[in-house]
């Protein structure tokens, strides 16, 4: 057989009747082993005696399937380090060529040649010579390993606002029972920074914070502990275990050789019947370690593989003119940032505290001359101010090293607090992102190019309507107003709007609805049309949210999974 098979040489090979190393044979195919796919996997491996072979196109990087990298020592002692793990881990999804023209250059090193419209730019693997500038969610970008981005998450939980929550398909009180459902799966709290079973605060910093703002910020902003998918440990409190792959599929030994995990192989695309082009035979893979392509077959196929990459597997299975609503309704939330430095009152507050006058004179005792009282071990502040009519943004009151945000030589870390607020995208059909293979906005036919993984390359064209930026305008000035009340800028972090993309918060891409014109899967998560197909993650939210989407995308997984369930128990009658 060739390295390369092309859609005849699958369907020669599936009506094979020998067993052969090309094909994989399982229940279920998943695609992608972030949170949702893991939320798929484990909900079938529970609930029947299905197999599941799961794909991931990156590689298995802890011992433990798809933890979270938080979790080590390492950076729970040093948050500003895990900057880099991120930075690491991301690959952002389209960037324009640079113009790599060196006006420096002396002698004959080679430098672009200039081209018939006069430009010379050069085009690096994995820029987008389609990318219009102005269009594009400059900061997007997917994390390529198994756990996908719950390896690195905020694992930030709020369940929206009901505001938040307009067009999606599935009635409320079954959300809300999916929710509840979904916080369990996440292992989500919201005291984890508040007081120990002696009823002794946490974590200091945390309590100030809360404390401050409960006392000083107007309106009613049901200021509170921010939900996240985390769990001080038992044997060691001063440690938390963050939530991810690993902690929702959990114990993967349990299901006796029924779940199966490839890594480093793409899932390249689906492969439609000849005669019923809503029916999956197979699946098309990529083996990237020795580059052969394989064949997966299953009765049901799962897609998670993120809200670009999940469009993406569909587009390059020739699905798009199938199904119009693919790529579009996209928001993507704005986010501004700032960190501040404690004022001298919240210092003089916490200094003085009959609560915490021995944990602080501990300290000292052992680190003579410190001027700040805050032990070294104070867990970090996680506040949020929910969304609400009167100020629709989401906000974060936190200490957060995401891929932005050190605090490094600066100021001593321990009075840096992190302010994120995250504001909505009206909804807008135009906004999208296409992938080669389709049609422009300037009427193109995007031939031939690929992303670094041989896949079709995204495009963006997503804009900011009027609404949206007055109501970022407000967010901002929200944001310095909180700001105000906890200390002064730090310099270099001054209030700023975060480049587009970096809230990674995309949705819509892979919609659910009811209607086939607007949205590309059932209430269920299932390709309207198609028997066997689902999609999965923070593409299939219809709404736009200022809400962190990880928890609202596992409770639509949840009702997905139950689906291919009901149709995994119809096929064993
Ligand atoms: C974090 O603080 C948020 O909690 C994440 F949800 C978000 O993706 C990240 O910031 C973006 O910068």
């Amino acid at each position: 057989m060739p390295s390369r098979l092309n859609n005849e040489d699958i369907y020669n090979l599936i009506q094979q009747p020998v067993a052969t190393d090309l094909i994989e044979k399982a229940d279920v195919v998943i695609a992608g082993s972030g949170p949702v796919g893991m939320t798929y996997a484990r909900t079938i491996l529970e609930k029947t005696k299905a197999t599941v072979l799961m794909i991931e196109v990156g590689s298995q990087d802890s011992p433990v399937i798809g933890e979270h990298h938080k979790n080590s020592i390492k950076y729970q002692k040093d948050i500003d380090a895990f900057v880099n793990v991120i930075k690491g881990a991301l690959q952002t999804v389209s960037a324009p060529p640079a113009d790599t023209y060196i006006p420096t250059l002396v002698g004959d090193g080679w430098t672009p040649p200039v081209s018939e419209n006069g430009t010379s730019t050069l085009i690096f693997q994995g820029s987008n010579p389609n990318q219009i500038r102005e269009k594009n969610l400059k900061a997007s970008a997917v994390t390529r390993t198994v756990g996908g981005m719950s390896t690195h998450w905020t694992c930030a939980c709020p369940t929206p606002h009901d505001q938040e929550i307009v067009n999606n398909p599935i009635p409320k009180d079954e959300r809300d029972k999916l929710y509840e459902q979904a916080r369990k799966l996440l292992n989500v709290h919201n005291d984890q920074y508040d007081k120990d079973s002696e009823g002794d605060d946490i974590s200091i910093r945390h309590n100030v914070v809360k404390k401050t703002l409960l006392e000083n910020l107007p309106g009613n902003r049901k200021i509170q502990s921010l939900p996240l998918a985390v769990e001080r440990r038992k044997d060691n409190p001063t440690y938390v275990t963050w939530s991810g792959a690993n902690t929702i599929l959990g114990d993967p030994t349990r299901f006796d050789g029924r779940f199966r995990l490839r890594t480093e192989t793409r899932f390249t695309k689906l492969v439609p019947d000849k005669n019923d082009p809503k029916k999956i035979t197979s699946a098309k893979l990529r083996d990237l370690k020795n580059d052969r392509d394989i064949i997966a077959m299953a009765k049901a196929y799962v897609i998670t593989c993120g809200a670009i990459g999940t469009p993406q597997v569909l587009a390059n299975s020739n699905l798009a003119t199938q199904i119009p609503a693919l790529g579009r309704y996209l928001c993507e939330q704005s986010l501004s940032f700032c960190q501040i430095v404690m004022k001298n009152e919240i210092i003089d507050y916490i200094d003085k505290n009959p609560d915490w006058k021995a944990r602080i004179e501990a300290h000292r005792l052992k680190h003579k001359g410190d001027p700040l009282p805050i032990p070294f071990s104070d867990p970090e502040p996680q506040v949020m101010i929910p969304y609400t009519s009167d100020f629709p943004w989401h906000c974060q009151i936190h200490r957060d090293a995401f891929s932005y945000g050190d605090v490094g030589p600066r100021a001593d870390a321990r009075v840096v607090v992190d302010l994120r607020f995250f504001g909505r995208q009206e909804i807008k059909k135009e906004n999208r992102v296409y992938f080669a293979g389709e049609a422009t906005a300037r009427g193109e036919w995007v031939a031939g190019n690929t992303d670094i993984y041989g896949m079709p390359q995204a495009t963006f064209e997503v804009e900011r309507s009027q609404k949206d930026k007055t109501n970022d305008q407000k967010m901002m000035k929200d944001m310095c107003a909180v700001a105000s009340l906890l200390g002064a800028y730090l310099p270099g972090s001054d209030p700023q709007f975060m480049e587009p993309g970096l809230a990674l918060h995309i949705t819509g891409t892979t919609r659910i609805g009811n209607n086939p014109q607007e949205s590309v899967a059932d209430p269920s998560s299932r390709v309207h049309g198609f028997k066997d197909l689902w999609v999965g993650g923070n593409g299939c939210i219809p709404d736009s949210t200022g809400s962190n989407p990880t928890l609202t995308s596992v409770m639509i997984a949840l009702k997905g999974a139950a689906a291919v369930v009901e149709l995994l128990n119809d096929s064993q009658k």
